[in-house]
């Protein structure tokens, strides 16, 4: 067989509380330099074809969490990233951050300890225990922009919830009656999917405008491990198997603004399927600064093949 020019990519599999994050290594398109909210703008703009080749099928799948690590703007800083999924780009993400940093120990780029990575939406700092695995991410500066909103989704009924960021924005609702449980995955998605219709059907966004693209149903714990219980919707129907970094964070938001929790105190996040992040809250000058702690694992490291014979080399793009 005659040998052909294939693309290589290098990527490091991990998951954090089940939550897949392929961390791209190597391989990756040249976004220059600058913030990473504009190498964001480049990448969405001209390598949108990478993103669907790293994490849609048939190499990735619509659960995958792509992670693009890149030089950092300010080389005192562990690294850039840029986090991308099945539909297009996040401002930030949780477990994807846990993951990044896991992947960086593991791939021997850093050691456990204090780190600051570079996002879209700011610098978040990540202190990795040395376990190598275990790692206390702090956030972006959340809050709640809206208070008891409600919403009517035609056909499943009346919601009230909050409207608050957390890295990403989020309508986290308390007040339904679905019983928070794997088995019920299919309706929980129908329900949370038409609750993000709804909200767009009736121009309800974060406080900048932005789209509320990640929906959250809270309930109560299936352990006493945990305070809560939730059930994450994200942007490409996919629903989080982790508690959600950044949707736990905007949870903390809302916690501390309705005097639930107050600094330092712990919130154990349950996710859909029973993996727990620990958050609590920095309060400086009234703004929340959340703590997420979690797990991270690494499940592979490996090269994706770019063949040009393949037609599908560059994924399944809706
Ligand atoms: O952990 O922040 C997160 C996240 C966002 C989307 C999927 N996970």
């Amino acid at each position: 067989m005659a040998s052909r020019q294939v693309d290589r990519i290098s990527v490091i599999d991990t998951h954090t509380g089940g939550e897949p994050t392929r961390v791209v290594v190597g391989g990756g398109p040249d976004l220059g330099p600058g913030l990473m909210v504009r190498r964001r703008d480049v990448f969405r703009a001209r390598f949108d074809p990478f993103r669907s080749a790293v994490v849609d099928e048939p190499r990735g799948s619509d659960v995958m969490v792509g992670a693009l690590v890149c030089e950092p703007e300010d080389p005192s800083h562990a690294a850039g990233v840029i986090f991308f999924n099945n539909v297009g780009f996040l401002n930030m993400c949780g477990h994807g951050t846990i993951g990044v940093a896991v992947a960086l120990v593991q791939h021997g780029r850093i050691a456990p300890g204090r780190h600051t990575i570079e996002t879209p939406v700011g610098n978040v700092d990540v202190t990795i225990e040395d376990d190598g695995n275990t790692v206390a991410l702090d956030n972006v500066e959340s809050r709640r922009s809206a208070r008891g909103v409600a919403i009517e989704v035609p056909g499943v009924g009346r919601f009230t919830g909050d409207v608050a960021w957390g890295g990403n924005w989020f309508f986290l609702v308390e007040d339904h009656e679905e019983e928070l449980a794997l088995a019920n995955v299919e309706r929980l998605t129908e329900v949370t999917w038409g609750i993000r219709r709804a909200l767009v059907a009736n121009g309800i966004t974060g406080d900048d405008g932005g789209e509320i693209d990640h929906i959250e149903l809270f309930g109560p714990p299936s352990t006493s491990e945990a305070d809560g219980k939730s059930f994450v919707l994200c942007p490409g129907k996919a629903y989080d198997r982790s508690p959600c970094g950044t949707g736990t964070s905007a949870k903390v938001a809302c916690l501390v603004a309705d005097g639930k929790l107050r600094e330092g105190q712990v919130w154990r996040q349950e996710s859909i399927v029973g993996s727990v992040f620990e958050a609590s809250a920095r309060v400086v000058d009234g703004r929340v600064y959340p703590r997420i702690r979690g797990s991270a694992y690494v499940n592979a490291m490996s090269t994706l093949i770019l063949d040009p014979a393949d037609p599908f080399r560059m994924g399944i793009r809706a």
